[in-house]
């Protein structure tokens, strides 16, 4: 799948020391140093194209944007795919609500997407892959699952015994009963008869009536959903065997920590007999009116609305910085005027012939995003700055700053 355009990143003078970057790792539960390495491998859980792009997924994309361009600054290489789960249920669901084919519909998502990303400089992934265009590779991998005998049928229905993987449940730490819930609220079907424990995963769903297939040794169905993405994951990122992990950063949304990434985790386990991610990192969820934003409650704020108000993309990833990636935000309007008027007076300020000290700036901003992108200091850190220029302290380039926020914020100013 056709990715977003690439954006040219201005390159950080050669002064400043990027320190190891720490992130909280879900499967640890600590905030962990990501050892320096010449290349990383960072997969991040794309959209299901149905309603694009509302802020959680902006939220979500952001984190992961910084982190790329921060390891990117390092100086190493981030391979960094992303997938769209462009056939599943809601999808389906959705499309068959409003009366058109689920591909436009899809179609149609993807490319508000695309255009949402670029506006928001998001740095483009290297592949962006689709799940139908993957089902190959998808069904490569089940039958890797099947040749280590993790596999049976329900009916017509392809399942994979997820204790197969003897590290079940280490990455999300949810009790079994919690597991049980959270599992029958995301798409799984722990109560479905014949399956030999409630938490088996499905791999492959056989056609319904009315709905698309795909020919397989499996019969014609599509695509379960954690198979697709520990598929895509191991397929674009070709992990070194040698590596302890197959990749280093498995990130999305909170609400992918279970199932989600427990089941692709394991899966990828099997086929690829290696542990899956080194770290598993994700962002808080972004609420408006007291709820988690979401497709299914409609109550959503969508970065091509704010755009054609008038709202600048900085401004967006201003506001969303103001809190720490992974705590929950609850969404108010004042909060993109307030960061709307703070990118102001930062633009006035860096167009001013002198500015106060920018490499201290810049030296305790990589210092904020180094500890588990601390971005509400690094806010602060340009607050102080702004309050000093303006009370006429000088001695700073404005340029050096202005690339620095750019090539490490994503800042178009
Ligand atoms: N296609 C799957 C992942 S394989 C999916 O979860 N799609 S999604 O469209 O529902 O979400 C896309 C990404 O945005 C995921 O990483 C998800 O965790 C994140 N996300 C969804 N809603 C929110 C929200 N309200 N706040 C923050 N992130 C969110
Ligand atoms: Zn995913």
């Amino acid at each position: 799948m056709r990715s977003w355009p690439e954006l040219s990143i201005p390159e950080l003078s050669s002064g400043f020391a990027l320190p190891a970057l720490s992130l909280y790792n879900t499967a640890s539960a600590q905030v962990e140093e990501l050892a320096k390495k010449k290349i990383y491998r960072m997969y991040v859980c794309g959209i299901t194209p149905y309603d694009a792009t509302h802020l959680g997924h902006a939220a979500t994309y952001l984190t992961f944007d910084l982190i790329n361009r921060y390891l990117r600054a390092t100086g190493s290489e981030v391979l960094f795919v992303q997938n769209i789960t462009d056939i599943d249920d809601p999808l389906l669901e959705r499309a068959q609500r409003d009366g058109i084919s689920w591909s436009e519909l899809a179609e149609s998502q993807i490319n508000l997407f695309r255009g949402d990303m670029a506006d928001l400089h998001v740095l483009p992934p290297s592949d962006y892959v689709g799940v139908v265009e993957a089902i190959p590779l998808v069904i490569t991998a089940i039958e890797k699952l099947q040749i280590a005998q993790t596999t049976y049928q329900v009916e017509e229905d392809l399942y994979f015994r997820i204790h197969s993987d003897p590290e079940f449940g280490t990455r999300s730490h949810y009790t079994n009963s919690q597991m049980l819930e959270i599992f029958a609220q995301r798409g799984g079907d722990p109560q479905r008869a014949g399956k030999e424990n409630p938490f088996d995963a499905l791999l492959w769903l056989a056609q319904r009536e009315g709905e698309p297939g795909w020919p397989s040794p499996f019969g014609i169905g599509r695509p379960g959903w954690h198979i697709e993405c520990c598929a895509i994951a191991l397929n674009y990122l070709k992990p070194d065997p040698r590596d302890d992990f197959a990749i280093d950063i498995q990130g999305g949304g909170s609400d992918l920590i279970f199932p989600h990434h427990e089941m692709s985790a394991a899966q990828s386990r099997i086929i690829g007999d290696q542990r899956f991610a080194r770290m598993y990192v994700h962002g808080g969820m972004i609420g408006l009116d007291g709820e988690k934003m979401s497709k299914s409650l409609g109550n959503l704020v969508f970065v091509s609305a704010l755009i054609q108000q008038g709202v600048e993309p900085t401004a967006i990833r201003w506001a969303l910085m103001g809190h720490r990636y992974s705590e929950d935000l609850m969404w108010s309007d004042s909060l993109m005027s307030t960061a709307s008027e703070e990118v102001e007076r930062l633009r006035l300020n860096l167009a001013r012939m002198e500015v106060a000290p920018t490499t201290p700036v810049i030296e305790n901003l990589i210092a904020a995003l180094s500890k588990n992108l601390d971005t509400p200091e690094v806010l602060d850190v340009l607050r102080r700055w702004m309050l000093d220029t303006e009370s006429g302290v000088v001695g700073g380039e404005a340029g050096e700053l202005g690339r620095a926020l750019d090539s490490l914020l994503g800042f178009s100013l």
